[in-house]
């Protein structure tokens, strides 16, 4: 039998396949992202992140298994670290860091925190395909980057050993919280997937076709 999130994955192979070959991520990974590019997704990403730190306090205020609620601290400690870090890129290449965030950017961070809030399984699923979705479109990026890549940080940050680790641990608990759920289950969370994964896909295009405010 399949595993809950192999089966969510396994559902979404064609957003996979389209994050994978965006046009922004596959400028990542041959260093040809154009600057306005790059800036829009330092600005929103590092919204994102702080965003995030949210969502992870509203999941770990239901009151989680010890491991999963230790892997969350981990994470909301890691989230710290990678806002410091956009901030340092933005100061390098002269980026204003405080901007509002783009439509796409405030309704997928509001989409995450409406889960997180409605359950401890809602949320986590919805969480879950956001690193998931990272995990695979970095390693993506890896495979298809030189090695001298101007983005190697931010590639070996999410296609690195310790995300990996990571995020199989995150999945891991996040069946056997699940258990065998039913099937009005397994439908209800498999919308919450798709649709965070979806975002995603939408994030890169915010980014790359400059989705800001109409006005
Ligand atoms: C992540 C991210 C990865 N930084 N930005 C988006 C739009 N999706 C996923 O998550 P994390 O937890 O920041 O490493």
């Amino acid at each position: 039998m399949t595993v809950f999130t192999e089966h969510l994955v396994e559902s979404n192979r064609d957003l996979w396949a389209a994050m994978a070959g965006h046009p922004f991520v596959l400028g990542l990974a041959d260093g040809t992202l154009p600057d306005s590019a790059l800036q829009a997704w330092v600005q929103q990403d590092r919204i994102f992140v702080v965003e995030e730190r949210r969502v992870v306090a509203a999941l770990r205020a239901h009151g989680l298994p010890s491991r999963l609620d230790a892997l969350l601290a981990d994470l909301d400690r890691g989230l710290v670290l990678e806002a410091e870090a956009f901030a340092g890129t933005a100061a390098e290449h002269g980026v204003a860091l405080e901007v509002e965030p783009w439509p796409v950017c405030l309704g997928y961070t509001s989409y995450l925190r409406c889960a997180a809030h409605d359950g401890a399984l809602e949320g986590l699923t919805a969480l879950y395909a956001a690193e998931r979705v990272y995990l695979d479109t970095w390693t993506a990026v890896a495979e298809r980057s030189p090695a001298d890549s101007p983005y190697h940080a931010w590639i070996q940050n999410w296609s690195g050993e310790a995300f990996r680790g990571f995020v199989s641990d995150l999945g891991r608990d996040l069946d056997e919280l699940a258990g065998g759920p039913s099937p009005a289950l397994t439908g209800r969370l498999g919308v919450l997937f798709a649709r965070a994964a979806r975002f995603e896909l939408a994030f890169w295009e915010m980014c790359w076709s400059g989705w800001a405010w109409p006005g």
